[in-house]
C-alpha cells in the first residue's frame, strides 16, 4: 500500500520502533529552533550534557518573545544565547529579526525535513511541507546533539480541501473551521495532512497560518504536501534548491477523513476564553471592539500585511479603537517600507509596534479592564493578554481590519471586499541578523560564555520515592492551560530563574499555591496536583513542569493531559497518572492526603497504581501508559539525572 506524506518523511526518518499508531517511534531531528523564552533553560540543559557542538544539521537560537527589556534580565539573557549559539554552532538569530515560526519558514524551512522546536507553533514549517514538532526545551538540546526525537506514532487524517476561498475570508477562517469541528481537546496522538484539489489555491504563508494554530488542537503537528506553489515560494526567498516535491502516493490510506469546501467558508471568530470556542462574524456582528492587535507567528506574513495595509489605505481607525500591528519578520517590515504600506498604515492611526511575539504573549498592549479585543493571534486563554477581565476573540487579519475601522465586530465582505494579494515573485532577503552561519555546525571552541545574575541552574530530580506520601496540593478543572500553571507576561523575565519563577506556579488560578506546596515540600510530603480534562493545554514551556518539580510535586492526576506537557512531565520526574474512572476525580478535595505504596514499583511494573485517599477513607485506580524509556526517566527523576546516572541507552 502507497504512503502519504505524514508516512513517507517519518519512515524516513526513523531510528526506532514502526509506524504502529499508538506506539513509541524514534526520530532523527534535521532541523531545531529554540526561542529565548525556552531557550535559556534548553542551553543550559545542553551544556550539562558536555557535548562539544551541535549535531543537527541546523540548529537555531531565535530572539523574538522576551525584548521588551524591563530590567536586566532579558538583555542577559540574549547575552547568554548569544555566547552560546557561537560557542556550539548555532545560528543566532538576533532581536529585532523577527518572530522563531516566520523567519524559519522564510529562511530555512525544508520539505520532507524535520525540524523540532522549544515552541508549540514549531508546525508551522509543515506549511512548507516539514514535519515540525513542538517540545520542551531538554529534548530539543537531545534533537541538537543528535539524539532521537521519541514521539507517539501518530494516526493521520486527511483534510481534504475542495474550491478557494471566497474574497474576505482566508486561512484563518479555515483553521479556525477545522478547530470548530475538532475543538482543543481529545486529538492527542494525531497529525492533519491537508490534502484535495483546494491545497493549490493557497500560498505558503496561508498554509503555515493553518498549520500554525493546528497547536490549538492538540495535535502533533500538520502538514501540507510540497508541490508548484511551495517551489515559488522557495524560489522567491532565493531558496530554490531546498524544494523538493512531496506528495502522497494515490493509494496511500488514512485513519479518518474530513472534507472541507473553501468556498462555503465565511469568516469566523475563536470567543473567549478559548481557540475552540468558534462562531461566525456574522453572529458576533454589533459587538463593541476596543482593540485590535495584527501579528504574531499566526498572521503576520507579506501576504496579510499588505493586505491589511490596503484595506486601511486612505482610511482612518474608528476613534474607540486602537489598533496595533506587529509583522512578522524585518523582511516584511522592509517590504511594507519599501512599498510605501508603512505609511498607509501609520496614516490609518495604526500604532506600529515591533517585529516579535509582543501582544501575543502579553508583554505589553494589555487591554483595559473588560476590554474587548481583537486579535489575528493564536491563543485566546484567559488572562493570557495580561488583564484577566478582557475579552479575546481571535479572527482573520481581514476581520481586524474590519473591526478596526468600524469599532465592532463586522464580517469584512460588508466593507468593501479586500484586495487579493499574493507573494512576490522575489522577496527582499538580508540575511546579516542571522549571526555565526559561518561557524554554523562546528562553533567556536573557547567562546567565555556570558552568565548575568539572572542565569540560573538547572535544578535535578531526585529518584522517584518507593512510597508516595502525598497531598493534593490544588485541585483544578478542565482545560488549565500551561499559561495557568506558568505565567508568561510580565512574569517572563524569570525564565532562567527557576527558584525566582516557581514563587509564580498556579499564580492566576491560586495565589496561595507557591506557600501551600513550598510548606508541604519542606514537610516531606509530596505534592499533588489533580486535574479534569486536557490539563497542560497550550505551550511548550518545560518551567510548567520545571517548577512544579522544584517546589516537590510528584505526581499529577488528571482525566487527561496534552501531548507536549505529559513529555515535559516526565522529563523532570514528574508521573502523569489518568484516573482509571474520570469519576473518581470526584473524590478527592483540596489538600486530602494522598498516599500510593509502591509507587516505583508500580511504575516498574506498568504504571497502575492504587491511590489512598486518607482524608476520604476511599481509594481508586490510576494509570500511566509508559515506554520503557519513560519509566527510566521517571525512576531516575527526570531525565538529566537519568542520563548522568547512565541509565539510557
Ligand atoms: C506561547 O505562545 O505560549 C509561547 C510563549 O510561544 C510558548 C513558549 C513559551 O512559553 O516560551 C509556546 O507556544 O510554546
Ligand atoms: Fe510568539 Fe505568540 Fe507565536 Fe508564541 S504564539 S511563538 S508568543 S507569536
Amino acid at each position: 500500500m502507497g504512503q502519504n506524506i505524514v508516512e513517507k518523511v517519518l519512515s524516513a526518518h526513523l531510528v526506532s520502533g514502526s509506524l504502529e499508531p499508538g506506539t513509541e517511534i524514534g526520530i532523527r531531528i534535521d532541523q531545531t529552533l529554540t526561542q529565548d523564552a525556552t531557550g535559556t533553560m534548553a542551553y543550559l540543559q545542553f551544556e550539562s550534557m558536555g557535548l562539544d557542538r551541535v549535531k543537527a544539521d541546523l540548529a537555531v537560537s531565535y530572539v523574538d518573545h522576551n525584548t521588551i527589556q524591563v530590567g536586566f534580565e532579558n538583555a542577559d539573557d540574549h547575552a547568554y544565547l548569544k555566547s552560546i549559539a557561537q560557542r556550539y554552532g548555532i545560528v543566532f538569530s538576533r532581536p529585532g529579526n523577527g518572530i522563531c515560526h516566520q523567519l524559519n519558514l522564510e529562511r530555512f524551512g525544508k520539505p520532507g525535513a524535520t525540524l523540532l522546536g522549544s515552541d508549540s507553533h514549531t508546525p508551522t514549517g509543515g506549511g512548507i511541507g516539514m514535519i515540525a514538532i513542538g517540545a520542551g526545551g531538554i529534548d530539543v538540546a537531545v534533537a541538537m546533539g543528535g539524539g532521537p526525537f521519541y514521539l507517539t506514532a501518530p494516526k493521520v487524517t486527511l483534510v481534504k480541501l475542495s474550491g478557494k476561498l471566497r474574497p474576505g475570508v482566508s486561512a484563518k477562517d479555515v483553521i479556525l473551521k477545522v478547530l470548530s469541528i475538532y475543538g482543543t481537546n481529545g486529538n492527542v496522538g494525531r497529525v492533519l495532512e491537508y490534502g484535495g484539489p483546494g491545497v493549490a489555491t493557497l500560498g505558503v504563508p496561508a498554509r503555515a497560518t493553518i498549520t500554525n494554530m493546528g497547536a490549538e488542537l492538540g495535535v502533533t503537528t500538520s502538514i501540507f504536501p510540497s508541490d508548484e506553489v511551495t517551489r515559488k515560494f522557495l524560489a522567491a526567498q532565493g531558496r530554490a534548491g531546498d524544494w523538493k516535491e512531496l506528495l502522497p502516493d494515490p493509494d496511500a490510506a488514512y485513519d479518518q477523513v474530513l472534507e472541507l469546501d473553501l468556498d462555503k467558508l465565511e469568516p469566523m471568530a475563536a470567543c473567549p476564553h478559548s481557540p475552540g470556542n468558534v462562531k461566525t462574524v456574522t453572529e458576533l456582528a454589533g459587538i463593541r471592539v476596543n482593540q485590535v492587535l495584527i501579528g504574531s507567528c499566526t498572521n503576520s506574513s507579506y501576504r496579510d500585511l499588505k493586505t491589511v495595509a490596503l484595506m486601511l489605505r486612505g482610511k482612518k481607525i474608528a476613534p474607540d479603537v486602537e489598533v496595533g500591528v506587529a509583522p512578522g519578520s524585518r523582511q516584511v517590515v522592509e517590504m511594507l517600507a519599501r512599498e510605501g504600506l508603512l505609511t498607509d498604515l501609520v496614516a490609518a492611526g495604526v500604532r506600529i509596534l515591533e517585529n516579535a511575539c509582543g501582544f501575543c504573549i502579553g508583554n505589553h498592549m494589555s487591554p483595559g479592564t473588560n476590554a474587548v479585543s481583537f486579535r489575528t493571534s493564536n491563543r485566546n486563554f484567559e488572562g493570557r493578554s495580561g488583564t484577566r477581565s478582557a475579552q479575546v476573540y481571535l479572527v482573520s487579519p481581514e476581520t481586524a481590519v474590519a473591526a478596526a475601522l468600524t469599532g465592532r465586530a463586522t464580517d469584512p465582505r460588508t466593507i468593501g471586499l479586500p484586495v487579493e494579494v499574493t507573494d512576490p515573485a522575489v522577496f527582499d532577503i538580508d540575511d546579516s541578523m542571522f549571526l555565526f552561519r559561518e561557524t554554523a555546525g562546528t562553533g567556536v571552541p573557547g567562546t567565555e560564555i556570558v552568565r548575568g545574575p539572572n542565569i540560573g541552574e538547572v535544578p535535578k530530580g531526585k529518584p522517584l520515592p518507593e512510597k508516595l506520601n502525598g497531598v493534593a496540593a490544588i485541585k483544578v478543572g478542565d482545560k488549565i492551560t500551561t499559561d495557568h500553571i506558568m505565567p508568561a507576561g510580565a512574569r517572563l523575565k524569570y525564565r532562567s530563574n527557576v527558584p525566582q519563577y516557581a514563587h509564580f506556579v498556579f499564580e492566576s488560578v491560586d495565589s496561595e499555591f507557591y506557600g501551600r506546596a513550598a510548606a508541604n515540600r519542606d514537610g516531606s510530603l509530596d505534592n499533588v496536583i489533580v486535574a479534569g480534562l486536557s490539563y497542560g493545554q497550550g505551550s511548550s514551556r518545560e518551567h510548567a513542569a520545571l517548577c512544579p518539580m522544584f517546589l516537590g510535586v510528584k505526581a499529577v492526576i488528571a482525566k487527561s493531559i496534552e501531548r507536549i506537557h505529559r513529555d515535559n512531565l516526565i522529563n523532570f520526574g514528574i508521573v502523569p497518572f489518568i484516573f482509571d474512572r474520570p469519576e473518581d476525580y470526584d473524590l478527592i478535595g483540596q489538600d486530602d492526603r494522598l498516599q500510593i505504596d509502591g509507587l516505583s514499583l508500580a511504575i516498574r511494573n506498568g504504571g497502575k497504581a492504587t491511590v489512598k485517599d486518607l482524608t476520604r477513607g476511599v481509594e481508586f485506580t490510576v494509570t500511566a501508559s509508559l515506554s520503557e524509556r519513560q519509566k527510566t526517566i521517571l525512576l531516575n527523576g527526570g531525565l538529566l539525572s537519568a542520563v548522568a546516572a547512565g541509565a539510557l541507552k
